[in-house]
């Protein structure tokens, strides 16, 4: 896969040399380049914003310099999905990451300010596939950190990534619930032990357990999911009555 990242805030995405997108790059999984947008401006004072039309507050990024970076990055064939990040985009979640993970090459826009252009959104609709992705409903001052959470959350899924891809398939949100509280050793930790039944060896109670506390802390926590899970495992649910 390639990912192009294109900020102005280049120097926020450093944290992609690290961790898990650095080890998927050191494999040669993923190829992740990250592009000042300013490269693209030709005026002295590199500018990438304008007054909005229409008036109101804040700036505008102007539709010139990524016009000029979608030259540049995109291919001619179509091949490649911007992605832009903004609060005002649908919510991110594990299936978009499933979805974004089966492309080979995604553009990630970083904007700022108020948001881009609406232009630069509808020409990169004509040179290849596009998302608007907010990573939830709260206001970061750019989509920098919404870039690298997406790439983050994408390039683990790559097949060859990860090395335990069972792993995958337990976590959080991969069948619709929360993940059940888990343990390690010692049995005994300052007075707290382990629930009795990991200790048993008796698998399928234990698989019983970690279903029951998964779908306790589902309903506890994000009720909203546990009616999404019952709908997609086919229990019928039925309404007020
Ligand atoms: Cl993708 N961008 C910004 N600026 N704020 C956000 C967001 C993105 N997702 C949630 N809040």
């Amino acid at each position: 896969m390639r990912i192009d990242i294109v900020s102005i805030f280049p120097e926020y995405l450093a944290p992609l040399d690290l961790s898990l997108p650095g080890k998927a790059r050191a494999k040669g999984l993923v190829d992740i380049a990250v592009h000042d947008l300013r490269d693209w401006t030709h005026d002295r004072h590199r500018t990438t914003d304008d007054t909005p039309y229409g008036g109101g507050a804040g700036m505008v990024m102007k539709p010139e310099p990524w016009g000029e970076a979608f030259d540049a990055l995109l291919p001619a064939d179509g091949s490649a999905t911007v992605v832009f990040t903004t609060p005002s985009g649908t919510p991110f979640t594990q299936a978009v990451a499933a979805e974004l993970a089966t492309h080979e090459h995604l553009v990630f826009a970083c904007g700022r300010y108020e948001g881009i252009d609406q232009r630069v959104i509808e020409e990169a609709g004509t040179r290849g596939g596009v998302r608007e992705v907010s990573l939830g409903d709260y206001v970061l001052n750019g989509g920098e950190v919404a870039a690298l959470a997406i790439t983050e959350a994408v390039v683990r899924l790559i097949p060859g990534f990860m090395g335990n891809p069972e792993s995958l398939a337990e976590e959080s949100h991969e069948d619709g619930l929360l993940e059940y509280p888990v343990y390690t050793k010692p049995p005994s930790w300052r007075g707290r032990a382990v629930p009795d039944v990991l200790l048993s060896g008796n698998h399928a109670a234990i698989a019983d357990w970690r279903r029951e506390q998964a779908e306790r802390r589902t309903a506890e926590r994000r009720p909203d999911l546990l009616l999404t899970s019952s709908l997609v495992h086919g229990v019928e649910v039925r309404g007020a009555e």
